[in-house]
This record gives structure tokens, sequence and C-alpha cells, in this order.
């Protein structure tokens, strides 16, 4: 007997709907679900093998307690783990007052999830002390739009995007990080040739791959590039000028700033060409502009100010709240509205309501049943650890984020944590690098596993259902803080049993319903039961409207703001916080790759998904390279004034010079010399408290390693998990992962590694199996090498010293998966067999495994269309998200 469920895919803001087929104990299959209005049956390359990350060997299954870091975990039941907390906090809230705890939480969360981690700090302990990682992410737009329209409003609807004459993409790198908003892009790109595209970013990424006019600005240098935009539209008269007067606010003040940022001065600032800005701008004004942007505007420590640039050229041009176009900021985790919506930031109240409005606070404080709510902000996400690095936070609970990797200054996270008196971290996974620093952890239900809402980029609800039964004695997370809410109370002699008293998450989200009757989130007409019977829905939904009845916001351009007009903010250009200099001469920056989401707990299991990209490489121009001696594929050390990473160079003509790039997915756990925020600074921006993560000033150089070897591995045989690779402590290690189903992982050292050591290695690889072995070494050349076959087959390789890549054929052999037969002798010795050239190539297409060199040949045979490549190799038959990546092979 199976059925079938609604799901959304758990990774990006796009927020695709997933059909799950279930027997009731597993996932059956996993498809996109064509009924839903975001994907309508599409999923890209992380969507699509989303169930293979429910059941892995780290999924985290019962509570754990531990007195102190140094002390092993024991497994406890739920009553001792949270007894044992919830008792810590008490004393700490007596002793201390409630700003002596806090908590960090996550656009992740489900929005029931969310509701109640704030109910319970801002109606019941009594502190604003929570916040998430949206400080890390869309602060700065949540800034932005309330500046503008007086609330945290994205006005548009992803039908725009069909009816748009201009995109202006800013900052964002969609074809990696929203894929299936990109595939729409792209086919109303190819049904309207005549949309001009604009792409602003330091680096050719993927995304330009549909663009008529990329601008390569220098990293923060975004305010000046729209101010002179606007100075263009300006002179050449292309303002609304009526929308102007009837609907804004604050033009004239702005002026003397537009006027004197000349489009020679930006071009300057800017390092583009002064032609392109004017383009660019008359591009903006004469078609109807949807401007989509995320973490390269985000991200900086102008980030607010970048916002409020972008919004105002809108403005300007009254392009807000009409079909086709409007500032469309692109939320990054599935949930990250959600949690806007709730107010789960440190500085915002529950339902888009403000902490510093008296009239606001008795509002949520009745409705909560408690006498009053903190009017004080709470400490935002780097606040927070600086606040714990002094004591004066004691206790933190951490729930469904892994700030040990994401945090800016990841070392200092570090030393945060080992400060306070109480870590709890429930998460779904174990080990993370966080769970690393906890006393206490409490088991999360992961995605399939609960039932709830998120509120994607459009401001569109979903409900997910539960398909399969919950790991181990996992609970929901809104399960989890009712049970510690209740506890809580208990130690502190009240009763908050009645406030906590939900059986289930349609209990909380009616109640979250209930309190944004009134407000500009309305959502007061909305159930499960609708959501079920209607399809997901869009908010605003009140008591009453039809389904599908609000698309987009401020049609009537009356806005949230005292004088409901939409306020034009006048901006400063400020340069980045740290800039380059004679010392640390090169500009870095971090973001994403397309198969990995974030600190890699749920996509670094996935084998398919490591094939794309399998290590943390450095991208950097030819020119820079050049300078500092740095070859392509050779290891660069990279330092920041605060750290090193340690990543193997590409050498590309898509980035900057001047400038280089690190994802920033791997943490200690996956890449012990990897984790790029270990280079990143705590600067922020002063409004929205967002951290630069998109710039740091670095130096770098050619890392001299004593050795250097790589690993590969068979997945089902022979494994290094997560834990072992965490335990390997000797040299650096790189990554573990990559060409399906075998897994490699790059090591490099700077002292020579001991024969105790290569021997501990191999019984971590082995786990007590015994299989046939081969070994080639020459001390003198520090070549160290060994074969394990298992009936025949390759099944693992350690290949230290000598060249690297002439290990790659073996990777090939392991993938086929056949006896080596008379290949035997050749396996390790230096030269290998003739025919060993390696046919494939990179991985492009990870639905349909097809390499670089695969693609090259077929274009060379004369597949010389994107149509032609696809019928002849499949490849971008799957997904579609290796395309862009397509088309620029054929480009060349
Ligand atoms: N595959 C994948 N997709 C994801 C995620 C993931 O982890 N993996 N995470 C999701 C999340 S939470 C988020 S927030 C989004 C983020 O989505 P994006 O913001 O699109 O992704 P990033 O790679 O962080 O950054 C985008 C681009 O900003 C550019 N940039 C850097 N500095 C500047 C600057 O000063 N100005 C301008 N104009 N551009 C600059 C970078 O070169 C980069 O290409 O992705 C979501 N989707
Ligand atoms: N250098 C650099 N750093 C960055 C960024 C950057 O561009 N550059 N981007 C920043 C941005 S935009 C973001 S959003 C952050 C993301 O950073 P994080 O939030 O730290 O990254 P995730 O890996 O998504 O962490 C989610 C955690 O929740 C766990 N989890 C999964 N499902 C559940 C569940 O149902 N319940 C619970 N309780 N736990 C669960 C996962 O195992 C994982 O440990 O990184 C930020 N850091
Ligand atoms: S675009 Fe991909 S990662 Fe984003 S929601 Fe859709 S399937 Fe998931
Ligand atoms: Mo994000």
């Amino acid at each position: 007997m199976t059925r079938t469920v609604n799901s959304v895919c758990s990774y990006c803001g796009t927020g695709c709907g997933i059909r799950l087929e279930t027997d009731g104990q597993r996932i059956i299959s996993l498809s996109g679900n064509e009924q839903h209005p975001t994907n309508q049956g599409k999923l890209c390359s992380k969507g699509r093998e989303l169930h293979h990350t429910v059941r892995t060997k780290d999924r985290f299954l019962r509570p754990q307690l531990r007195t102190s870091l140094q002390a092993p975990f024991a497994p406890v039941d739920w009553d001792t783990a949270l007894h044992h907390s919830a008792q810590k906090f008490a004393d700490i809230i007596q002793q201390h007052g409630p700003d002596a705890v806090a908590f960090y939480v996550s656009g992740q969360l489900l929005t029931e999830d969310y509701y109640v981690f704030n109910k319970l700090m801002k109606g019941f302990i009594g502190s604003n002390n929570i916040d998430t990682n949206s400080r890390l992410c869309m602060s700065s737009a949540v800034m932005g739009y309330k500046r503008a329209f007086g609330a945290d409003g994205p006005p548009t609807c992803y039908d725009d995007i069909e009816k748009a004459g201009c995109y202006l993409i800013a900052g964002a790198n969609p074809a990696y990080a929203h894929p299936i908003l990109f595939r729409r892009m792209e086919a109303a790109k190819e049904a309207n040739p005549d949309l001009k595209i604009i792409v602003t970013d330091p680096r050719r990424t993927d995304t330009c791959s549909i663009a008529d006019l990329h601008l390569a600005l220098k990293p923060g240098t975004d305010v000046p590039l729209f101010q002179a935009m606007l100075n263009v539209m300006l002179w050449e008269d292309l303002l609304d000028n009526n929308y102007i007067e009837q609907h804004t606010q604050g033009f004239d003040a702005m002026l003397e700033n537009i006027q004197s940022m000349t489009p020679r001065k930006a071009a300057d600032i800017c390092g583009i060409d002064t032609a392109d800005i004017v383009k660019a701008a008359l591009w903006f004004a004469e078609n109807k502009t949807l401007s989509f942007w995320t973490m390269g505007l985000n991200q900086s420590t102008s980030g607010s100010d970048k916002n409020n640039a972008l919004i105002n050229l809108h403005l300007a041009t009254g392009q807000v709240g009409k079909e086709g176009c409007g500032p469309f900021s692109l939320t990054g985790q599935p949930n990250a509205m959600g949690g806007r919506e709730v107010g789960g930031l440190a500085n915002m109240l529950a339902a888009h309501r403000d902490y510093h409005n008296p009239e606001h606070r008795k509002e949520v404080a009745d409705y909560w049943g408690v006498d009053d709510v903190p009017c004080k902000p709470g400490l935002t996400a780097t606040e927070l650890f600086s606040a714990l690095e002094e004591g004066t936070v004691k206790a933190v609970w951490i729930a469904c984020t892994n700030p040990i990797v994401s945090m800016p200054d990841a070392k200092r996270a570090e030393a945060a944590l080992k400060k306070a008196e109480l870590v709890v971290v429930s998460d779904a996974y174990h080990p993370t690098d966080t769970t690393k620093f906890a006393h206490v952890l409490f088991p999360a239900s992961g995605w399939a596993e609960k039932e709830g809402t998120i509120t994607n980029t459009e401001r569109r609800i979903t409900h997910l259902q539960q398909a399969i039964p919950k790991a181990g004695v996992s609970k929901d997370d809104w399960k989890i803080v009712t049970d510690f809410a209740v506890c809580l109370g208990e130690k502190l002699g009240k009763d908050w049993s009645q406030a906590f008293a939900y059986k289930t998450a349609g209990d909380v989200f009616d109640e979250h319903c209930g309190l944004t009757k009134g407000v500009d989130i309305d959502i007061s007409g909305l159930s499960y039961a609708v959501l079920d019977e209607y399809g997901a829905q869009q908010w605003p939904f009140k008591k009453g409207d039809k389904p599908n009845q609000v698309k987009r916001l401020y049609t009537d351009h009356v806005y949230e703001t005292a004088d409901k007009k939409a306020h034009f903010v006048d901006v400063d250009y400020i340069p980045v916080a740290e800039p380059t200099d004679d010392e640390y001469p090169i500009s870095l920056t971090t973001g994403r790759i397309r198969d990995q989401w974030h600190t890699m707990t749920k996509s670094g299991a996935v084998p398919q998904l490591m094939q794309h990209v399998s290590m943390p490489t450095l991208q950097i121009h030819p020119d820079d390279a050049a300078e500092y001696g740095i070859e392509d594929e050779a290891l660069v050390a990279i330092d920041s004034r605060r750290g090193r990473v340690i990543a193997p160079a590409q050498i590309s003509k898509d980035i900057r010079s001047g400038l280089v790039f690190l994802p920033m997915h791997w943490g200690k756990m996956t890449a012990q010399a990897g984790r790029a925020n270990d280079l990143i600074q705590t600067a922020i921006d002063p409004h929205s408290k967002e951290p630069e993560f998109k710039h740091a000033a670095v130096k770098i150089q050619p890392f001299k390693a004593a050795w250097h070897g790589m690993m590969l591995m068979a997945g089902d045989k022979v494994k290094l998990g997560r834990e072992m690779i965490a335990g390997y402590s000797y040299g650096v290690l790189f990554c573990a992962g990559t060409d399906h189903p075998v897994t490699s992982i790059d090591l490099a050292c700077t002292k020579t590694l001991k024969d105790t050591q290569y021997k501990r290695l191999d019984q971590m690889l082995e786990q007590g199996q015994s299989f046939e072995t081969l070994t080639y070494s020459d001390r003198k050349h520090g070549i160290n090498r060994k074969a394990w076959l298992d009936d025949g087959r390759l099944v693992a390789v350690r290949w230290v010293g000598g060249d690297i890549s002439e290990a790659k054929w073996l990777r090939k052999l392991m993938l086929e998966g056949r006896d080596v037969g008379e290949l035997r002798p050749y396996l390790l010795a230096p030269g290998g067999p003739v025919d060993k050239q390696d046919t494939k190539g990179k991985i492009i297409c990870a639905c349909n495994n097809v390499g670089e060199l695969e693609l090259q040949a077929a274009i060379e045979a004369g597949s010389n269309t994107i149509e032609k490549l696809k019928g002849c190799t499949m490849a971008g038959t799957g997904c579609g998200s290796c395309v862009p990546e397509m088309k620029r092979l054929l480009s060349k």
C-alpha cells in the first residue's frame, strides 16, 4: 500500500513543490509536483536527490548529554535532556536575568517551529535574544523594504518573470542558487529575445549565460552604480514624476547625492565602462523592469544602502505594485520568509509588529496572555557570539543552523561557544561542526518526517505533509520547544503549560494565523484545510479572501509607512570595511556552488552532488595566478588577518583580476583547511547588522606541501565516514566525496606522514574487512601508494607523492566496477597503462553523468546547438541546471 503526499523542497527559497510516494516507512519515489504553481513539476539537481538525505548514517536519533566539552556524549532519554537544560537555563535566568540566555535559530525551521521559539523567548522568558541565520542572509533586504515601504513586503510575484521587459539581476547567481527560477528566466528570454537582461557581479557566473549586459563591478561598489543609473534617468527625463509626487517622499532630499554621482565617476569607482552604466539605466527606465538580488547586495557593510539604492530606481520610475516590474529580493533559505513573518529576528516582534511600539507590544502580549513583551532589542547573530565570548550571555540554544561553519571569523565563533556555560544544539544530523561544541543535543525530526508550512520568495505558503515516521526518538522542532517551555516554566515556578498546549503543528499554525489579523501579512483566512483544498497560497489571505486573490502588494500605491507613501532613502557610498593594502592586496569573496547546500550536512551525503565540484577550490584570474606564481590545480595558501585556508587553484577568466572566490560550504569536518569563514571578518552593516561575507582582504601564495595525495574510495565497500574524516587529524584533508560511487579525498601535508599514520588511515578504511592489497612505495621520492581490491575490483586507492593527475584514470576504473584483470601491474606504477586517459573530464551534467570532455567531443563532431548537444549526449535533459555551462562550452 503506497500513498502520495505533498511536500516542498527543503533547499532554496524558490520553494518547489514535491510529491513523495511512501509505503508508510520509506520514501519510494520523489518527483516535482506538477500542480504546484512554483515549479510545475520541475526540480533541480539538489531537489531531485533530496530523499537520499533522510536516512543517512549520521541521522541523529537520540538525545545526548555531557557535562563538559572534553567528556564524551552519553545517550539519555528526553526527560533527562530536557530537565537538565531547562534547569540550567532557569538557574542562569534567576541569577543573571533573562538577557543572559539566547536562542540562535534558522530560516530552515518551519513556520510552526519558528513561532514557538519566538513566543517562548519574547513572551515568556522575557528577552528579545532570539536571532537567526537570516541575519547572515536576508536582514539587509528586510531593512531595505522596511525603510522604503514601511514593512517587510516583497511586492512582486513569479508571474512577473514572463511579463517583464528587463531584468536587473544584481549580486545574485540564480543559475546556481535558484535553478528552477532561473529555468523560468531562461524560458522567458527564449520566448522573448527582446527581453533585456543585466547582471551585476564581479564574476562571470553561469547566470551571465542569458545576460545581454554583464557589469563586472568591483565588490562593494553597487551603491555608486545604482546612483549613477538614477542620475542618467534623471538627465534623460525618464522618471515617473507623477508617481514620485503622489506616492513617494524624500526624492528631493537625495538629489544632491544622485547628481554628484556622474556615470564617469561611478565607472571609476566600480571599475566598469561609463557607456555600460548608461545602457543599463536606459534599459531599466525604458522597460518594465524586474530586479532580482541576493547576497551580492545583502552581505555587505553597506547592504541596507545597496538595497535602498536599488529600490530608489523602482520608485523613481514608478515601477512598484504593477505587473511585470518591481524589486524582487530572492530569499535564500526555504523558510526565510516564514521566519520574517513570525518575527524571529532580535529586532522584530511577532507578525510584522515592532517591539518599540507600545500598542504593538500590548497586542502581542494580550494575545499570548502575558503582561508585556520586552521593549529592548535583542542581540543579533554576531553580537550574540560576542556576548557569549564576553560572558554576558551564558547559555544558548542553537537550532537548525551550523554556525561553526557559517558564521564569519569561525575561530571566534568556536571560542564563543567554548566559553558558554551551556550550549544546546538541536539538529537532524550528528556529528556536525557545531554539535562538537555542545553540552546537550536534541535530535530533531527532519524533512519528510514532519508537518508544517513554509513561505517562499513570492510570499507563497505551502503545507508540507509528513511522509515517513520520525527517525529514532527525534521530535519536531516545535514539539521540542513546547516540551522545553513547560519544563522551564516549572523550574521558574510558573505554569506555562496552557500557553504551550499544542497537540499538533496545525494548532500552532492556527495560533500564528490569528496573530496576523489586521497587519499587512494578514493570513487569518488560512488553515491547513484551506491550503490542502486550494493549494499553496500567497499572503495576505484575510478571512473571507478567495484563493489566489492577491498576487502583488501595493497595487493601490498605499504603503505601510506613517504617511502611507513609499520613501526614497538618501544613501552614501561607503567602501568595504577592510580595504586591500600592501600586506593583504587581494579581495576575497565567498558564495555558493551549484550542487552543495550550505554546510553540507545534507547535500554532502549524496555522491551525485559531489561530482560537479568536489573540493573547495579557489577561483583566481590568470593575471593574478601569474603574478603570484600559482599554477592551475596546484595548492594555494590564502591568508587573512584572521586565519588561513589551503585550496587548489582554479584559474579562470570568469573572475575580475584582484579578486578571488572561495565556496562557503566546507567546514572542518569536510575539509580541515578549507573553511572559508576562517578568513572572513565580523564587520557588519550598521542598519541590518548583516556581516560582510562578500569581501575580506587576503594574500595568496603557492602552498609548499611535503606531499600531496589522493584517496579514492568506492562508496559502498569502504568508507571514511564523516566522523573518521574528522578524526583524521594529521595533514590537511581537503574533502570527501566525488565520482559516484567513488569517493575521493585530497590530502596534502607540510610534514611527511609516518608509517604509523598510514597504518591508522588503512585501519579506518578497512574497518576490519579483508581485501587484496597492492602497494608501491618509493621513500626517496615520498611516494606511498596502495590499492585495495575486492573480488578483483578496485575499491580504494591511496595515491601519495608523484603526479596526482596520474591517479585520475583509476577513478574511472573504479566507477566502471569491472575486474581490473590485466591492468593489475599498472595500477600504481608511475606512468600507468597507455590508454588511461580520462574520456569524461569534469562532470557537467550530474543527472546523466556527462563530462566536459564528452561534451567537447560532441561539439567537435558537429553538435553545434544546445538541442543537438542534448540529443547526442543526453546532458541537460534532466533537471537542466547544467545548460548554462553547456552553452558556455558551445560558445567557446
Ligand atoms: N546551490 C545552492 N543554492 C543555494 C544555497 C546553497 O547553499 N547552495 N543557499 C541558499 C541561500 S540561504 C542563499 S542566501 C542564496 C544565495 O544566493 P546568491 O546570493 O545568488 O549566491 P552567492 O553565491 O552567495 O552570491 C551571489 C553572487 O554575488 C557576487 N558578489 C560578490 N560580491 C558582490 C558585490 O559587491 N556586488 C555584486 N553585485 N555582486 C557581488 C558573487 O560573485 C556571487 O556570484 O542561495 C540559496 N540557494
Ligand atoms: N563565507 C560565507 N558564509 C556564509 C554565507 C556566505 O555567502 N559566505 N552565507 C550565509 C547565509 S546566506 C546563510 S543562510 C548561512 C547558512 O548557514 P547554516 O544555517 O549554518 O547552514 P546549514 O548547513 O543549512 O545548517 C542547517 C543545519 O540544520 C540542520 N538541520 C537540517 N534539518 C533540520 C531540522 O529539520 N531541524 C533541525 N533542528 N536541524 C536541521 C542541518 O543538519 C544543519 O546542521 O550561511 C551564511 N554563511
Ligand atoms: S530550485 Fe532546486 S533547490 Fe531550489 S527549491 Fe527548487 S528543487 Fe529545491
Ligand atoms: Mo542565506
